[in-house]
């Protein structure tokens, strides 16, 4: 795009002054941040209708999820007009950085969502013709405040100002029928600008809206309100998105919605293929689907349905299916994989489900063994089976979790199609998580090596000869980005950080899995350690956390409110002060993460081991210069294989050992052998902590009694955890850990999203 900024400012002031009647001196922040983007958005519509013009295959990546954060300033880069834009406002006495306060596009709980947003921006930067499908919630995930340490949560009524980068196309609404109710899918596109190479893709998200926008039969007093019921219950689909990761909720409404977007998206794309002159059956010559988990996995009897709809028998349409759809799997956690009521799906979508049962009779009539191979059993109806069965291909998300899939997930299904099971490594992209997130380094990184890395991630092992010279300047960089952030928590949060300390952080959803109760209680053992004398010259350490639980789930929601009063309890005792400080952030997000990931010196990734899929933020840490204080878990693994497990601090049992361990685990027996850890624990029934609810109590318990007591077995790791994670921090501020750092930016090349992509590109999409 180029760039002239009288006339930039020209459309600026005509956007002013036809949107909100004002002008660019008084044009309040949200007015000259929509009338900017508006600008960006209107200049780049040419390069947009290009691309999506079509001509070559595409995919499709059907997901419940897409967590892109803030746009304005990732788009302005890959446009090349982020200094350009900057330069124009300020010379008209206004300062984009001000956009630092408009609110992230949170339309995604966690990784799963933020890979796809990655993704995107990675597809587009390649030039692969990749869009997005999903929906257009009202609400997005919510927004996170304590109360006396306890979560609480709110609306993010994220529309509120409207939404500039989004268009509405009116002309491609199609109408979604469930058996108690129809509604219209309206589309509202978002541009995915690659970077600065004119490719302009596109996120596609779905608004449900009443089929009849209003119903005067409400006012005919003969007659019930039942229409009116129904719009309402239109608008509701798209209302909010669940806030649940890695846990399945059983509602009828998410059912819907999932089956909503998918429709909407498929009936879209059949139309055009039609208006086309194309033939159906050669669906897969021109499209692809990428199914983000099981919950866009109703597309598969949707598309069945649809097929035979316009004439193809089931066997054809079966084919066609078999061709186009393809299933990624990010969790291994029993809880998380999608099964439905069959009477549930067949109230609702009576013809979906015949094509369920279709396919389920299929399977059987290959004379498969029904005991390991079933779709629908015992009137449930399994998400995962289904898309295994009909799907191309299916992976995993790191080498680890491939490996799991295959030899016990999925081992049945693995024996029986072998080639259809692949691995691809998840990846983050390196603008928004270095380039944008940390421009000084990146600037040093330049410097250095060229530009080249901006755009192949492998490029930035050339910093390996230059790390002695880079180290100083490193340092600087990193102590400044430690300064903003610390200033930002004091804003924020309240809680002071010396600039001095150690940044250890743990950020990702709260989850028993990714045991947030271990660092906690290191942090206890470390205090009272401190406080006893039995330890030391402890290194001055801030132990950062950040995290959303999911509403619903006690235990996690528990985990806060701990270490919510570990941090009353740190950080008001003066004795410690020198040594520690505690402090959870509240409403961690894709804003916050930015922020955060470029002023870490600690990157925690402490699940344990087989339960994390891949993990990404490990990824991210690691390419800022952050050394990975971890488990042999998810993409942990390979990052130790990238950059050399001596630059990593690795601790605990490996997935081998968590077999066996399991079957005979009894936690009472560690803790009695471990006084430190039990007085740790011990705080949380002993009156250390308010626990009026009695969750801290819960808590303990979870830990030390019952039927599986301490499931993640973080008794088990707690030593070695602690002894490793010391030895990190002793290790801090020589010459080799601040090598070691930078050794890891070196070997994050391997975990770009443009790596990823490709390989879907090239392995399953067959696009170019
Ligand atoms: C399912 C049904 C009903 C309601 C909610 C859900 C639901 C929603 C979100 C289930 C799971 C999720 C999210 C899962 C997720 O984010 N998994 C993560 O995916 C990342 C990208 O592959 C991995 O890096 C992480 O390891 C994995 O935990």
């Amino acid at each position: 795009m180029t760039f002239e900024r009288k006339q930039f400012l020209a459309d600026v002031g005509r956007i002013l002054a036809a949107d909100y009647a004002t002008d660019l001196s008084r044009a309040t922040r949200k007015e000259l941040y929509n009338a900017v983007s508006k600008a960006v958005m209107q200049g780049a519509y040419a390069d947009w209708s290009k691309t999506s013009a079509g001509g070559k295959k595409r995919c499709g990546y059907f997901s419940a999820e897409f967590l892109m954060g803030r746009a304005i300033f990732n788009n302005l880069m890959n446009l090349g007009i982020l200094e350009e834009v900057e330069g124009a406002l300020a010379s008209v006495g206004q300062d984009l950085n001000a956009f630092e306060e408009v609110e992230d596009a949170a339309l995604g709980n966690g990784g799963l969502g933020r890979l796809a947003a990655c993704y995107l921006e990675s597809a587009a930067s390649k030039g692969l013709p990749l869009d997005g499908y999903g929906i257009r919630y009202r609400y997005g995930l919510f927004r996170q405040t304590f109360v006396d340490g306890y979560q609480h949560e709110e609306g993010d009524d994220w529309l509120r100002w409207g939404d500039p980068w989004s268009v509405r196309v009116e002309r491609d609404a199609v109408t979604v029928r469930f058996a108690d109710l129809s509604v219209r899918a309206v589309p509202y596109d978002t541009p995915i600008f690659g970077y600065r190479n004119g490719v302009v893709n596109t996120l596609r998200l779905w608004s449900s809206e009443p089929v009849q926008p209003f119903d005067f039969s409400a006012f005919n007093e003969m007659k019930g309100d039942s229409k009116a019921k129904e719009n309402f219950e239109a608008t509701k689909i798209c209302d909010v998105l669940y806030p649940n990761d890695n846990t399945m909720v059983g509602k009828m409404l998410r059912l819907r919605q999932q089956y909503f977007m998918v429709s909407a998206s498929l009936q879209d794309i059949v139309r055009k293929q039609k208006a086309a002159g194309k033939d159906l059956l050669a669906l897969d010559s021109d499209y692809c689907f990428q199914l983000n988990d099981t919950h866009p996995v109703i597309a598969i009897p949707e598309l069945l349905r649809i097929l035979q709809q316009e004439g193809c028998t089931f066997e054809e349409a079966f084919g066609v299916c078999s061709r186009v759809f393809n299933f990624t799997n990010h969790t291994i956690m029993a809880e998380a994989l999608e099964k439905w009521d069959s009477l549930a799906i067949a109230d609702l979508l009576p013809d979906v489900y015949e094509q369920i049962v279709g396919c389920q009779k299929r399977l059987e009539n290959e004379g498969l063994d029904g005991s390991k191979f079933y779709i629908i059993r015992e009137g449930t109806v399994h998400m995962a089976n289904l898309a295994i069965y009909v799907a191309a291909k299916v992976n995993g998300v790191a080498e680890i979790h491939t490996n799991i899939l295959k030899t016990e997930t999925f081992r049945d299904w693995y024996e029986l199609y072998p080639e259809k099971f692949v691995n691809i490594t998840n990846g983050i992209t390196p603008r928004r998580w270095l380039l944008l997130n940390n421009p000084r380094f990146a600037r040093l990184i330049d410097e250095k090596i060229g530009t080249k890395w901006h755009t192949d991630l492998k490029e930035i092992r050339k910093i390996k000869p230059h790390i002695a010279d880079m180290l100083p300047s490193f340092q600087v960089i990193k102590a400044e980005n430690k300064r903003k952030l610390a200033a930002y928590i004091k804003e924020h949060e309240g809680v002071e950080i010396p600039e001095n300390f150690i940044f250890d952080v743990q950020v990702k959803r709260l989850h028993e899995y990714k045991r947030q109760m271990l660092n906690a209680l290191s942090i206890l053992y470390f205090y009272y350690g401190i406080k006893d004398g039995s330890i030391t010259d402890f290194p001055p350490t801030a132990f950062i956390f950040g995290a959303k639980a999911a509403p619903g789930y006690y235990m996690a929601k528990a985990i806060i409110k701990f270490i919510n009063e570990i941090a009353k309890l740190v950080n008001s005792d003066e004795e410690v002060a020198p040594y520690l400080r505690v402090v959870f952030v509240q409403n961690y997000n894709v804003s916050y993460a930015e922020k955060i990931v470029c002023a870490a010196d600690v990157s925690e990734q402490i699940s344990m081991a087989g339960m994390e899929a891949s993990g990404t933020s490990n990824m991210k840490f690691m390419l800022n210069g952050t050394v990975t204080l971890g488990t042999m878990d998810g993409a942990n693994v390979e990052i130790c294989e990238e950059a050399g497990a001596e630059n990593e601090y690795i601790f605990g049992a490996t997935v081998d050992e968590v077999a066996t361990i399991k079957r005979f685990y009894w936690p009472l027996e560690i803790i009695g052998q471990n006084p430190a850890l039990k007085r740790a624990l011990d705080t949380m029934i002993d009156g250390t902590f308010s626990d009026e609810a009695g969750s801290l109590k819960k808590l303990h318990e979870s830990l030390t009694a019952g039927h599986t007591p301490d499931r993640y077995l973080v008794l088990l790791d707690f030593a070695d955890y602690v002894r490793v994670k010391e030895e990190l921090l002793r290790d801090y501020g020589t010459e080799e850990f601040w090598t070691k750092c930078l050794l890891n930016t070196s070997a994050a090349g391997k975990f770009s999203a443009d790596r990823a992509v490709s390989e879907y590109a090239k392995l399953i999409w067959h696009i170019k």
